[in-house]
């Protein structure tokens, strides 16, 4: 069992003025902060940061989105954190996300869903250390 995940509130979530609201869920969800900033991606890094995705048909639009203005970055623990924050955040799609959730109450779209969530826990090591050194962890 996972105890720690890595977020980011994406550039759409951030214009809405959301940071907030979402990190307010994310806390009352039981999750503790082990990192945060606040930053911005340029599309190279966001490019790098979707690796995983650099054949699918919509990496392009995907990198430039997220370059597109600043995002909040956190590293994440609660016991099973990276499914827990899954079931947080909702479906990839707000259509398809459940009451209750972070992407029904705050995504407009499959492309801009307002958070990012690790889909593992080898990711969410790689993800947190892609933002984040040892002195930046608490
Ligand atoms: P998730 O893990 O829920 O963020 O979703 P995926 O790993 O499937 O997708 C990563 C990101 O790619 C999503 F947050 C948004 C973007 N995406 C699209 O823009 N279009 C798609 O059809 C699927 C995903």
């Amino acid at each position: 069992m996972s105890n720690r995940t890595f977020t980011m509130i994406k550039p759409d979530a951030v214009k809405a003025g959301n940071i907030g609201n979402i990190l307010q869920m994310i806390n009352e969800a039981g999750f503790r902060i082990v990192a945060m900033k606040y930053t911005r991606m340029n599309q190279d890094q966001a490019g790098m940061f979707y690796e995983v995705h650099k054949e699918r048909p919509f990496y392009g639009e995907l990198t430039e989105f997220m370059s597109s203005g600043p995002i909040v970055a956190a590293i994440l623990e609660k016991d099973n954190a990276v499914a827990d924050f899954r079931k947080l955040i909702g479906a990839t799609n707000p259509a398809e996300a459940e009451e209750g959730t972070i992407r029904k109450q705050y995504a407009t779209s499959v492309g801009e869903n307002a958070v990012h969530g690790s889909d593992s826990d080898e990711n969410a090591t790689i993800e947190g250390d892609f933002f984040f050194s040892k002195l930046e962890r608490f």
